[in-house]
């Protein structure tokens, strides 16, 4: 028997970046063969930013639709919304009371936003309880593995913390413990600007199906090295996003490696290796880029396979939640008794 995988994607922008990509959803394709795979769209996370509710149907629209043109595939993976299998906002509040309050307070969702000068009392309890939102996603499909970037690594440390805390509790190993599955090289994307992780939220995105106009100016605004005033100037290729994003887009490795080699004796200018990026983008992103459009032309399709992948998860979701509810003493086994 194959062993479970669990992963999702929050619709909270307009649509993925190439940080998503190499860091989860690359990843994420490439498991569906080897593993049982699960795969949602975390639309009820997206509440903790989006309050407009057109805004909110469009990005879930538009993540469902990079998801399935990036790769996913329903033949192979159960692909489902969040907020279709009702589950998983019932396991989030009886999994709350065996979450401690101290530990809550370390989770980076929520401590980012006071480091980004948000006060305390405007954070709202969505984004506060997000890591235990997410641990239900997780804990009810009792996956092996949780395929995601590092970022999320401590919210799947936390979620083994509660699934041992409840095993503890009613002595009874109900959840088995998730492994976060984090991919070495592109497990943390860095952004344009060269510094922190590539960010919806902090506009230091490549997007992927975004207009190639967008696109262009993304790349050709990123940061490269520094200390490199002229083209002739010999540049630091290490740690340098542009070249980066080369390893990560570019498909033709003899043109990357001339180009680094170039760059290092100064005999190439930011400009070109920029505009050869953008070219391998287009080439690396054109199926993917048709395959959307033919998608999005097929709405109904994608609405059936959304359906039949809620039907799927709600089967395994039930199952877990029943055997919760047993086990606290809220099931129907145990009022039968009295
Ligand atoms: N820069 C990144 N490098 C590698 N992996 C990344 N992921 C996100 N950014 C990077 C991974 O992508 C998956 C989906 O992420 P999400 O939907 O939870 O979005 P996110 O992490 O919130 O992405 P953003 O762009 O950083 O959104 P904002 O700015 O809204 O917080 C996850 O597996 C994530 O690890």
């Amino acid at each position: 028997m194959k062993q479970r995988i669990l992963s999702g994607i929050t619709p909270s922008g307009k649509g993925l970046h190439i940080g998503n990509y190499f860091g989860a959803v690359k990843p994420q394709v490439e498991l569906q063969d080897k593993y049982e795979t699960y795969y949602f769209i975390a639309d009820l996370h997206a509440l903790t930013t989006v309050k407009d509710k057109e805004t909110l149907e469009n990005n879930i629209r538009e993540v469902i639709l990079d998801y399935l043109a990036l790769g996913l595939d329903p033949q192979k993976c159960v692909f489902f919304r969040q907020s279709q299998v009702p589950a998983h906002a019932q396991l989030a509040v009886i999994l709350a009371n065996y979450t401690p309050y101290g530990q809550m307070k370390r989770m980076h969702a929520f401590k980012d936003k006071l480091q980004k000068g948000v006060k305390v009392v405007s954070i709202n309890m969505g984004l506060f309880n997000y890591p235990i939102l997410m641990a239900a996603d997780i804990l009810l499909y009792k996956p092996y593995g949780v395929p995601v970037g590092a970022d999320q690594k401590q919210h799947v440390e936390l979620t083994r913390d509660i699934a041992e805390n409840f095993n503890r509790t009613y002595e009874k190993k109900v959840f088995p413990l998730p492994k976060p599955l984090i991919q070495k090289e592109t497990g943390r994307v860095v952004g344009t600007d060269g510094k922190r992780k590539m960010s919806k939220s902090l506009q230091n995105t490549i997007g992927i199906f975004e207009d190639y106009r967008i696109i262009e100016r993304q790349i050709m605004g990123c940061f490269t090295d520094p200390n490199r005033i002229h083209p002739t100037d010999p540049g630091k290729v290490e740690g340098n996003p542009i070249f980066i994003y080369h390893d990560l887009i570019n498909q033709d490795k003899d043109e990357v490696e001339e180009l680094k080699r170039r760059y290092r004796k100064g005999q190439v200018s930011d400009i070109e290796v920029k505009k050869r990026l953008i070219a391998a983008h287009k080439l690396r992103f054109k199926t993917a880029r048709q395959r959307r459009q033919e998608l999005k032309a097929n709405y109904q399709l994608v609405e059936e396979i959304l359906a039949k992948g809620a039907q799927q998860a709600k089967r395994i979701a039930q199952q877990t939640l029943a055997e919760v509810y047993f086990t606290l003493g809220l099931g129907k086994d145990s009022s039968q008794k009295r």
